[in-house]
C-alpha cells in the first residue's frame, strides 16, 4: 500500500475548503489508490465550524482518508505536508481600499511562508487559491526563500475550465473533447483567455477552434469577457463566490501537476515568470504548461502577437 500524502488546506471552514476537502478524501486530487491525511487549517473564529468539517469527514467514511489535523495553529496544519492548498486570506469587504486587503494578506501569507518553509515536507508542492491569488503567492515565495520558486504556484486552472466549458457549450461538444486554452497572466478581469491554440477532437480529427467556431466576433469578444468576469456572474447568481468549479480546478491543477499531463495536452497554471513571452520576470504570471515527474515547463512558441502580456 502507498504510504498516505499529507495535504493542507488552509481557510478550510470556508465555502471553496467544504467543496474541496470530500475531493481530496474521495481521491480526486492525488489519485483513487492514493491515500491521504487531511490537514486543515482556519482561524479561532471559524474554530467550532472547522469542527464541525471535521466531524462530516469522519460520517462520510472514506476509505482512502486515514487521518484529520483540525487546527487553528500554522505550524501544526504546516508540519509534514507534501502539498498544500493555499484557500485562506482576508476577502475584500465594501469600501476597503485594494492596498488595505494586500495588508492584511502580507502579514497572513508571511506567517503561512515561514510556518511552510520550516515544517513542510522537502519538496512540498504549494497552491495558492485565496485572491489576489497571484499576488498572494508571491509573497508565500518572497517569505519562504528556502522553498524553491518552482514549488510556488497560483490557481488559475478556474479560469482554463472556464474557457473550455463555454467553447464546449458554443459547439455543443464534450467539454472532454476540448482542450488547449491558454489563460495569460493574472487571476482577474485583466487576464487573456486564449483560444488560438485550442483545438476540439472530432470524428474526423483534431481541429482548430477558430475554425469550427466560425464566429471571430465571438471569440474576440464575448467569449473572452464571458471568461473574465464569470466570477461576477456566479457571484450575481448564487448571491455566493464559486466553490465547486475552484475546488474542482484546485484538484485538476494539483493532479496534472503530480501525475502529468497527457501527451500533446498543456493546462494553464500561475507559476514563477522566467520572463518567457516577455511577461515580467520574477512574478506568478499563469502560462500554458505541461508538466512530467512532479515539474512544470513552460510551452513555448505559442504566441498569438493578438496580446500584450505585459497588460495581462
Ligand atoms: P470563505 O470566506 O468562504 O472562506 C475563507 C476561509 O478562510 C474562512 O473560513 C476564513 O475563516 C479562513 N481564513 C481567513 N484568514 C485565514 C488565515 N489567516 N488562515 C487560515 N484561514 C483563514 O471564502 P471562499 O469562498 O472559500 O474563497 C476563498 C478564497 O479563494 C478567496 O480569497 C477567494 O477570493 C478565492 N478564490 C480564488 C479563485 C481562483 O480561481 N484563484 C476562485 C474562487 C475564489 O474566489
Amino acid at each position: 500500500a502507498k504510504e498516505p500524502v499529507r495535504v493542507l488546506v488552509t481557510g478550510a471552514a470556508g465555502q471553496i475548503g467544504y467543496a474541496l476537502v470530500p475531493m481530496i478524501a474521495r481521491g480526486v486530487m492525488l489519485g483513487a489508490d492514493q491515500p491521504v491525511i487531511l490537514h486543515m487549517l482556519d482561524i479561532p473564529p471559524a474554530a467550532e465550524a472547522l469542527n464541525g468539517v471535521k466531524m462530516e469527514l469522519v460520517d462520510a467514511a472514506f476509505p482512502l482518508l486515514k487521518g484529520v489535523v483540525a487546527t487553528t495553529d500554522a505550524v501544526e496544519a504546516c508540519t509534514g505536508v507534501n502539498v498544500a492548498v493555499m484557500v485562506g486570506g482576508f476577502p475584500r469587504k465594501e469600501g476597503m481600499e485594494r492596498k488595505d486587503v494586500m495588508s492584511k494578506n502580507v502579514s497572513i501569507y508571511k506567517s503561512q511562508a515561514s510556518a511552510l518553509e520550516q515544517h513542510a515536507a522537502p519538496n512540498c508542492k504549494v497552491l495558492v487559491v485565496a485572491n489576489p491569488a497571484n499576488t498572494n503567492a508571491l509573497i508565500l515565495k518572497e517569505f519562504a526563500p528556502s522553498i524553491p520558486a518552482k514549488n510556488i504556484t497560483c490557481l488559475t486552472r478556474l479560469d482554463h475550465n472556464r474557457a473550455l466549458g463555454q467553447i464546449s457549450e458554443k459547439l455543443n461538444v464534450q467539454v472532454s473533447d476540448v482542450k488547449n486554452v491558454i489563460i495569460w497572466g493574472n487571476h482577474s478581469s485583466t487576464q487573456y483567455p486564449d483560444v488560438n491554440h485550442a483545438t476540439v477532437m472530432t470524428p474526423s480529427g483534431e481541429k482548430p477552434v477558430r475554425e469550427l467556431v466560425k464566429d471571430d466576433a465571438w471569440l474576440n469578444g464575448e467569449f473572452i469577457t464571458t471568461v473574465q468576469q464569470r466570477g461576477a456572474a456566479i457571484i450575481k447568481a448564487r448571491k455566493l463566490s464559486s466553490a465547486l468549479s475552484a475546488a474542482s480546478a484546485a484538484c485538476d491543477h494539483i493532479r496534472d501537476w503530480v501525475l502529468g499531463t497527457p501527451e500533446g495536452t498543456w493546462v494553464s497554471m500561475g507559476v514563477y515568470s522566467d520572463g518567457s513571452y516577455n511577461a515580467p520576470a520574477g512574478v506568478i504570471y499563469s502560462f500554458p504548461v505541461t508538466c512530467k515527474n512532479g515539474e512544470w515547463t513552460i510551452v513555448q512558441g505559442k504566441n498569438t502577437g493578438k496580446y500584450d502580456p505585459i497588460t495581462c
